[in-house]
């Protein structure tokens, strides 16, 4: 991990100018009766968390291009994902993924303890063959026509259940590449019944305590149909299985123009919002870094959470799930870490009793002002002041760059050009 030193250092250049740019917020904030402290104060207790694969480099099909100092394994995924956290202090938790992240989980509660770090959701992989696995995903999994196959699927989610008891997570992610690539290759609603027998299965092996995301994905890899292919499907799934299973929304996984905020605000109205995989696109599941592309997305979907909050049983997971491939994933992270927040905290200025009062009477652009005021403001120093208050740095880029945690990994990490940096 970073020298507190270092952080110390860096922070205390520019501790004055934020404790001015805080005072002028807070300020201008009050004159619109918010508080600043009451805003600050959920924003720090906002965490997100990290997945394990996002801290190697990403890649596309085409190729992919190491960076200096990856990971070369699950402890040093950790190592990265400690640092992410010593300096923003809103990513306590990292979301493992099997068989990459395959360890004993006695090493990884330790490596949690040492590193200051607990687990999140547990993602099981069905969507590529592992090293010794017996039968072949390549077509389908938790749907394939073959009975053993499925079985074997099922197996392996069961499997990655009972790691996840063992190092404290509470939630399994299932994400399959299940689908076809031709009209008539699959009977759609036989596939869809096998995945949902499949799945019964999964189910019943959740502990009391634990929830089971369902992700959907309209496309990829598979490019004519997915098994799980929007929310609608999603919730199906959800309302099918039981109480404990929620719909997974990853930003990524719709056709371009599609209104994400309604969809979020649809599986809150039934119920089933089991939370967030965080990134940002341009075309389709680009994958790019959170907040990068369209923040004002990012900042609608926060408005709806914000809405719901205080609803009973409302408790979206939050997580960043993105693909570095230009840039240093630490560096990624961070931002992405902090562009979250910022559109909660955004969100959190959003006035609705006014939003409400336009609404109702039908002042469509009163009511677009009510967000676009709460989104045009800069609340950098909400967040520089929740990451400092809490041990972080106020600047965690310049600070991560200044530490040359970089440098000092690579000298001990050799280039691996085949590491997985996978996305789901
Ligand atoms: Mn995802």
């Amino acid at each position: 991990m970073i020298d507190p030193t270092t952080i110390e250092a860096q922070n205390a250049a520019r501790a004055a100018d934020l404790a001015a740019d805080y005072e002028a917020l807070g300020a201008r904030l009050a004159r619109r009766g918010l508080s600043i402290d009451a805003i600050k104060a959920k924003v720090a207790a906002y965490h997100v968390a990290v997945p394990s694969w996002g801290v190697g480099t990403g890649g596309t099909r085409f190729a992919r291009f190491p960076g200096p100092g990856e990971p070369r394994g699950i402890f040093d995924k950790l190592d990265d994902c400690a640092v992410i956290h010593q300096l923003t202090r809103a990513t306590p938790t990292v979301s493992l993924h099997i068989p990459w992240d395959k360890a004993p989980a006695a090493d990884l509660v330790a490596k949690a303890g040492q590193t200051g770090l607990a687990f999140d959701a547990m993602n099981s992989n069905t969507f590529q063959d592992s090293p010794g696995q017996s039968l072949s995903y390549k077509h389908g999994s938790l749907s394939n026509p073959s009975a053993e196959i499925r079985a074997q699927a099922v197996a392996h989610n069961i499997e990655c259940i009972e790691i996840g008891r063992a190092i404290g997570s509470r939630a399994l992610t299932v994400w399959v590449g299940d689908g076809s690539n031709f009209p008539g290759q699959t009977d759609l609603s036989r596939q869809f019944d096998r995945y949902l027998c499949a799945m019964a299965e999964i189910y019943a092996a959740l502990p009391d305590d634990w929830r089971l995301f369902t992700e959907h994905k309209i496309f990829e890899p598979a490019f004519y149909s997915t098994v799980v292919q929007d929310w609608g499907t999603n919730l199906m799934i959800a309302q099918e299985l039981g109480p404990k299973a929620h719909c997974l929304v990853d930003l990524g996984h719709h056709a371009p123009t599609v209104n994400i905020e309604m969809i979020v605000a649809r599986l809150i109205r039934a119920g089933r919002l089991g939370g967030f995989h965080f990134n940002d696109s341009k075309y389709g599941d680009d994958d790019l870094d959170t907040g990068a592309i369209d923040p004002f997305r990012l900042f609608l979907v926060f408005n709806e959470l914000v809405e719901a909050e205080g609803r009973p049983g409302f408790d979206p997971a939050h997580m960043l799930d993105q693909s570095h491939n230009v840039t240093d994933p630490i560096e990624s992270l961070m931002l992405s870490a902090s562009d979250v927040r910022r559109a909660y905290a955004q969100a959190l200025l959003v006035d609705r009793e006014s939003l409400r009062g336009h609404q109702d009477a039908g002042d469509a652009l009163m009511a677009a002002q009510c967000l676009r005021e709460a989104f045009r403001t800069d609340v950098e120093p909400i967040l520089a002041m929740a990451r400092s208050e809490a041990g972080g740095a106020i600047d965690p880029l310049a600070t991560y760059r200044a530490s040359g945690y970089r440098a000092q990994v690579a000298a001990e990490r050799p280039a691996v050009s085949g590491a997985g940096g996978g996305i789901v």
